[in-house]
């Protein structure tokens, strides 16, 4: 089942969405029933059965084009796990001269990465710019399956992220990591979030990343959520050791498609992200 926020068209009331049909034919405006934030969806023990309920119930529906998605985080604070591929470890030790050993050690070690990525309000949704900064000259996507927690530490939900990050910056020195992944338009999430699906059945999904320049691909890689070198359960439980998110927090678990270190992303690029269990977030590069 799929959760989303979504907008009617010429308004701005955010509201809670739950998707009917495989391609999004359309979308149950769960706030008529009284659900005003899909963090408080998200708290329910049993949401499946809850939503099923729910989509049996004569509330409007809203089509397709009718809607906008808005990101699928309200008040989460949005982290980010690194280095949890094979891939992303290779890549990092390339780009970077005396702190290759870091990223060989935290690949290893019990402990993994996790750094802080976005306030919710910041995040960007489906159809809207991304940022590149203006003072990197080395600039690509992260795709990267998302976490959604409540405020247990459980994982309510899955969906699909882009850490966009500055190597240029991250390769010069580890200490730069903040300025290389934080920055205006640096994280988009959504459309959807995903519930119901075991982490056995996510670990089948492929995710994908395609780059798109003058109506061209001029990158296309792919990998799977099996890749993912620690349990998703093993990373929430790092990120919620001596800290509270009384609102759930979105984990984004690391990138293991890593365009050719000849590759940089430009202005009207358009990324497009996808997660075979999940959907397509899709984003057009700007600089900020
Ligand atoms: O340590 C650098 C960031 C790693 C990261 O964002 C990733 O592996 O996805
Ligand atoms: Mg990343």
């Amino acid at each position: 089942m799929k959760l989303c926020r979504f907008s009617i068209k010429k308004e701005t009331q955010p509201r809670v969405g739950l998707v009917v049909g495989e391609d999004v034919g359309s979308v149950i405006d769960l706030t008529a029933e009284g659900i005003d934030s899909l963090a408080s969806l998200l708290e329910f023990e049993g949401l499946t059965g809850k939503l099923g309920r729910l989509s049996g119930l004569p509330l409007p529906r809203y089509e397709r084009h009718q809607i906008h998605f808005l990101a699928p985080v309200e008040r989460q604070e949005v982290w980010a796990a690194g280095v949890t591929y094979l891939r992303s470890k290779r890549a990092r030790m390339e780009e970077s001269d005396f702190s290759a050993t870091a990223y060989d050690r935290v690949y290893e070690a019990e402990r993994p990465e996790i750094f802080f990525k976005s306030m919710p309000e910041k995040v960007v949704p489906t159809g809207e710019t991304v940022g590149i900064r203006s003072d990197a000259i080395w600039n690509v996507p992260e795709p990267e399956l998302v976490l959604v927690c409540n405020s247990r530490g459980h994982i309510a939900g899955l969906s699909i992220g882009n850490d966009m990050s500055s190597r240029d910056i991250e390769g010069e020195n580890l200490l730069y990591l903040p300025q290389a992944k934080i920055y205006e338009r640096s994280c988009a999430m959504g459309p959807f979030v995903v519930v119901g699906a075991s982490e056995d059945e996510a670990r089948e999904w492929r995710i994908s990343s395609r780059i798109m320049r003058g109506g061209e691909t001029v990158f296309y890689g792919e990998t799977s959520v099996g890749q993912i070198k620690r349990s998703f359960m093993e990373l929430v439980s790092f990120l919620f050791r001596s800290q509270k998110f009384p609102h759930g927090a979105c984990l984004l678990t690391g990138t293991g498609i890593v365009p050719p270190d000849t590759f940089t992303l430009q202005p009207l690029d358009e990324i497009i992200i996808e997660i075979s269990g999940i959907g397509t977030l899709s984003n057009q590069v700007v600089i900020v």
